[in-house]
């Protein structure tokens, strides 16, 4: 490993690896085994023998193999990196980590879907989870985000009701990894406070390009406390450096077929070629006098802090560099929690968070089978831990010497509490009175002007596919009184939001809506994200006779600007340029297809056969269709002029290398190109 990507972090993990590489084999007592083919039979045709004590080694472990599966983001991938601070943030919060912009906190990110078993697809319609575990000098910090900004309930108590009516429905354990069912949308119609959460879920949001172009939102109002106490309302984004992008709907479900690992190949693939994923830190922050300023209950977590009203102030940046040795033993094994704070966060009454505080150590109990999982080597701070706790399943530490207990005096009563001086967490005194009641605040009762807000900024293209997500999402609910519900609910969120969802289902439009919101937030739309090209995947069709010396022209200078082409052809092998010049291909029609590039480029050659033509054909149809930029030069424009591609936008053809470069890169900026005519 390099230099560069070495941390505390990795040193500590170092320690467990094991390279078996080259080794002999042994039982896990250490005894060499000799035969690891046939079991210890009474002769060869007859029966095994308990006595084989490496075959019941073996297949005891094996039987064991499996843990439960996380109850919601079970689907996950993750790799390692690094979080810095670009300048500190003493004024706001005593976190050791956000204190000196030249220390670099070693950090672990877990990208996940909710719903879906962990076998399931990247890419169906759902929340994505991106949860990062910062080994601070003063211990685990993690910040347990989503890539959207609210959640569907405003109280942890029903938590388990939303998931249950989310999952696949419990008498016949279908659908997979999606909402779009029967007790979903029963639950969003007897839940209203969902409504604003649904639109995130229904929009383009939820169908993420790559985790490296996904957002990143703590979700909750946290606090920051400064050394002299004095606190102030934060909440966390990520912003990723190569902008917020998203798939369309009907290649989301392709995908899903043609390559369900399509998000952890492509962060796999990108750490592996050295093309860093890198998402800043940015915080909203308001004072604590300022608590009671908006027209929304800043503790409702069905509520975002619009970015034009709370600014996000960029604090720091976080790279990931490293994937994972082993699935299991880090991505699995490792335990988040967002009750793992350092001094310096802490946490509000949002009665979301407040569930989630029990929730996350309740649940690795089962999962990781017992207290000791902080031992689990990825679950490790790097700083040491010292405390009175002991035993259990598993444990690992050996703790020396009688004293296991507070206080005492035989050790001067240590381990021994740290003054805040010290370093040690204290709760922020929040002043807390009032009745022991259940209920909810009046002030979280409005469920429905962020969702409106929300709709307002979206673009007409986010619009629409918004539309097309209900009316899909629908289609599938079989109870005419639950989507009769839904369409008069969302009236309420936007007339002609409801009206089309009603029409396309024959369903009865709402007369009126309750919501006179006229606001917008920029911010919300993914039209205004970062436009940038780097890492974006171009297939390049060509074949034998390809016109070499301008394609090599080309696929450099997309290369220069960090693009990823791809050779594709009818078989595997070499294509061979008009010169001579031969080049690799990557990946055939049958191996790949379309919907897993961002872009195509046709060239072809001057030796194509009929199946060549049939196969590039579907290709390039399929990118059109989705709305992605398509360029063409030599014979590849004929073909964009049979087919009327050409004149539409983000298709880019012509013979001049220099120019055709140019453009072609401008429309992969612009990712997607709505204002096609598609049929
Ligand atoms: Fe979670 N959530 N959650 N959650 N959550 C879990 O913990 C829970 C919520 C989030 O990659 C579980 O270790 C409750 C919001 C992520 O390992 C569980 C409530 C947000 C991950 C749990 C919420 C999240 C989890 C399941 C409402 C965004 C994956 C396995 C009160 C801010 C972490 C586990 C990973 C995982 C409970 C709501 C994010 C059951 C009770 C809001 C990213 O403990």
């Amino acid at each position: 490993m390099t230099n560069d990507r070495k941390n505390k972090k990795d040193e500590q993990l170092e320690i467990f690896r094991v390279h078996d590489k080259g080794e002999k084999l042994t039982t896990n007592q250490g005894l060499k085994v000799s035969e690891d083919e046939f079991s210890l039979k009474a002769g060869v045709r007859g029966p095994t023998l308990m006595e084989d004590f490496h075959f019941r080694e073996k297949m005891t472990h094996f039987d064991h193999e499996r843990i439960p599966e996380r109850v919601v983001h079970a689907r996950g991938y993750a790799a390692h990196g690094e979080f810095q601070v670009y300048e500190s943030m003493k004024q706001y919060t005593r976190a050791k980590f956000l204190q000196d912009p030249t220390v670099k906190t070693p950090v672990f990110v877990r990208f996940s879907t909710v719903v879906g078993n962990r076998g399931s697809s990247d890419t169906f319609r759902d929340v994505r989870g991106f949860a990062t575990k910062f080994y601070t000098e003063e211990g685990n910090y993690d910040l347990v985000a989503n890539n959207m900004p609210v959640f569907f309930i405003q109280d942890g108590i029903k938590f388990p009701d939303i998931v249950h009516a989310i999952k696949p429905e419990p008498h016949n354990e279908m659908p997979q990894a999606s909402s779009a069912h029967d007790t979903y949308w029963d639950f969003v119609v007897a839940n209203q406070e969902s409504a604003h959460m649904t639109m995130w879920l229904m929009s383009d949001r939820a169908i993420p390009r790559s985790f490296r172009m996904m957002e990143g939102f703590g979700v909750h109002t946290f606090r920051f406390v400064n050394d002299e106490g004095k606190a102030h309302f934060v909440k966390f984004h990520w912003k990723p450096t190569l902008g917020a992008h998203s798939l369309i709907w009907d290649e989301a479900q392709e995908i899903a077929g043609r390559d369900p690992d399509f998000h952890r190949r492509d962060l796999w693939e990108n750490i592996e070629r050295g093309n860093y994923p890198e998402y800043e830190l940015g915080v909203q922050i308001i004072e604590e006098k300022d608590e009671f300023k908006f027209d929304f209950d800043i503790l409702d977590s069905t509520k975002l802090w619009p970015e034009e009203d709370v600014p996000v102030k960029i604090i720091g940046k976080m790279t990931l560099n490293r994937n994972v040795d082993n699935v299991f033993a880090e991505t699995e094994q490792v335990a988040f929690h967002p009750g793992h704070v350092v001094p310096g966060i802490d946490f509000t009454n949002d009665p979301l968070l407040q569930g989630r505080l029990f929730s996350y150590t309740d649940t690795q109990l089962i999962r990781l089978g017992g207290p000791n999982f902080h031992e689990i080597p990825i679950n490790r701070p790097v700083c040491p831990f010292h405390n009175n706790q002991r035993d259990g399943y598993h444990r690992q530490t050996i703790n020396v010497g009688k004293v296991s207990y507070h206080k005492n005096t035989l050790w001067g009563n240590t381990p021994a509490e740290a003054s805040v001086a010290e370093g040690g967490f204290k709760h922020y005194e929040e002043k807390v009175e009032g009745r022991k009641v259940q209920a909810r605040s009046e002030s979280f009762a409005d469920h429905f002007s962020q969702a409106t807000l929300f709709w307002n900024s979206m673009s007409d293209a986010e619009k629409k596919h918004i539309i097309n997500a209900f009316q899909f999402e629908l289609g599938k609910v079989h109870s005419e009184s639950v989507k009769q519900q839904v369409v008069d609910m969302f009236g309420n969120v936007n007339l002609q939001l409801a009206t089309e969802i009603a029409t396309y289902l024959g369903l009865t439009p709402p007369k009126s809506g309750i919501s006179n919101i006229t606001k917008t937030s920029p911010a919300l739309s993914l039209e205004n994200t970062k436009k940038t090209v780097e890492t974006r995947k171009v297939a390049v069709i060509l074949t034998d006779g390809f016109p070499e010396s301008d394609v090599l022209f080309v696929l450099d200078a997309l290369k220069s600007s960090g693009i990823q082409p791809e050779i594709i052809s009818e078989n595997f092998g070499k294509v061979v340029g008009n010169k001579g010049t031969e080049l690799e291909v990557d990946n055939t029609f049958e191996t790949t297809n379309s919907v897993l590039f961002d872009a195509v480029y046709m060239i072809n050659g001057s030796k194509t056969s009929k199946k060549f033509n049939k196969d590039a054909a579907y290709f390039i149809d399929k990118a059109f269709s989705h709305y992605k930029p398509i360029g063409a030069t030599h014979e590849g424009i004929k073909w964009f002029e049979v087919n009327h591609f050409v004149g539409n936008p983000g298709v880019v053809v012509g013979n001049d290398m220099r120019k055709f470069s140019k453009e072609f890169k401008e429309a992969i900026a612009a990712h997607r190109h709505w204002n096609r005519s598609v049929v």
